[in-house]
């Protein structure tokens, strides 16, 4: 590729920065359930002419002459985005999802109005009310969590909480919350109440869209989500909504929260939009779910609590305590052998967010690569030997020199290690 060409002989620096970055790929087993590969296409269509566009505005009324081919560009990532989710319109400007929840919080309630949603602490996420973000800096935000015996959503709480609060928007979503969510129910009391439902279905995107999740697209007023989590997109955000919330929210994308979209982003999310759609996108999200299964299965075999008691989606929680580590030392353990995951909060966690009592983990990013319940349940092993002997070097060892040779027996981008001067 004469773009890579360009790029070692001009700065071999930021060169071999990147050609790290693939080469930790490539030997690396990536499980952070929010991370995931694209495809050649995602990539080819990011790294084009269009970066190069300037386009406030939307298609067809522009701030900027030329618009042409950028407009094209939208006009399909809006019609996929459409088709893949239905919906009744899109906005695909959003720069990621917390833009995409800036601009749609305020398409439905004005600054200062009461929120009700999921606590970060029990598996929310940072713009649904966290204190030092713009959500809870400008919005007034309450959080319900999940149960102490069941750690899921109970929706009669839930109900209970609206009805005392009377919420503008009751919004939904999480990042750390592996059990289905029950939309038609939230809608209802969204209804009883008087609020705007609104999904951030950031983790979710690809499940959905994949018919392994049930979607929120018909229950809600306004849906967001990011397009490089499970969805695996270029890295930014999108928002469906009804017509009639359609132009605050084109307006409150632009100008309201933003300026010049990224039109090579864009494009890119009309790539993964269009890879979604076809036929092997459905399959790959029932291995991306029958994957985590068996994960979980396997840890649970080798004596690790997973938060609920399972998972019906892409990822899980794992308590550590009962092996007397924190998140964070299950991080680094993890990552001695070559496996990334994060730290995570657990419900009811006695420990800081800088600690954690658990690790998350996920499963789009390997299934893309190729890995299947069979090689799963080897991980699984591989991660419990970790976590259990991170004390003995000889088998931190072993279990990388498993962990090196199971990722390679999965290249993700082998047309590419030539061109990055990656040995095979
Ligand atoms: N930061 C994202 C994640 O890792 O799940 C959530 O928005």
């Amino acid at each position: 590729m004469q773009s890579l060409e360009a790029l070692r002989e001009q700065d071999p620096e930021l060169f071999a920065a990147i050609a790290g970055e693939l080469q930790r790929q490539e030997t690396q087993l990536e499980l952070i359930a929010s991370e995931n590969h694209t495809s050649l296409a995602v990539m080819g269509a990011q790294g084009s002419v269009l970066t190069n566009k300037y386009a406030e505005g939307y298609p067809g009324k522009r701030y900027y002459g030329g618009c042409e081919f950028v407009d094209k560009a939208e006009e399909l990532a809006k019609a996929r985005v459409l088709e893949l989710f239905g919906g009744e319109r899109a906005n695909v400007q959003p720069h990621s999802g917390t833009q995409a929840n800036m601009a749609a919080l305020m398409a439905l309630a004005e600054p200062h109005s009461r929120v009700l949603a999921m606590s970060l602490d029990h598996g929310g996420h940072l713009s649904h009310g966290h204190p030092k973000n713009f959500s809870g800096l400008l919005y007034e935000f309450h959080h319900f969590g999940v149960e102490p015996e069941t750690e899921r959503i109970d929706t009669a709480r839930v109900a209970a909480m609206a009805r005392e609060l009377k919420p503008a928007v009751l919004l939904i979503g999480a990042s750390a919350y592996s059990r289905i969510l029950d939309f038609p129910r939230f809608a209802e009391i969204a209804s009883e109440v008087g609020a705007k439902l609104m999904v951030d279905m950031a983790h979710i995107a690809g499940l959905v869209a994949g018919g392994v999740h049930p979607s929120p697209v018909p229950h809600a007023d306004i849906v967001t989500f990011t397009t490089h989590k499970t969805l695996r997109g270029p890295r930014g955000g999108a928002i469906l909504c009804r017509k009639e919330h359609f132009p605050l929210v084109q307006s409150r994308v632009f100008p309201g929260t933003q300026g010049g979209p990224l039109m090579h982003v864009i494009a890119a999310k009309a790539a993964a939009f269009g890879e979604a759609l076809r036929p092997e996108f459905r399959s790959y999200q029932e291995h991306v779910v029958r994957n985590a299964r068996a994960l979980a299965e396997e840890l649970q075999a080798g004596g690790l609590r997973i938060v609920s008691g399972g998972t019906d989606t892409h990822l899980m929680l794992v308590d550590l305590r009962s092996l007397g580590m924190t998140g964070s030392e299950g991080e680094d353990a993890l990552h001695h052998v070559g496996i990334t995951v994060n730290k995570n909060l657990i419900p009811f966690d006695p420990q800081p967010a800088t600690k954690a009592s658990g690790v998350r983990i996920g499963t789009p990013a390997i299934t893309t690569r190729g890995l299947r319940e069979v090689e799963l349940r080897r991980l699984g092993k591989l991660i419990v030997r970790a976590l259990k002997g991170r004390s003995d070097a000889a088998e931190v060892q072993r279990v990388g020199a498993e962990v090196a040779e199971l990722a390679g027996s999965f290249p993700v981008y082998p047309s590419l290690h030539r061109d990055y001067g990656l040995r095979d």
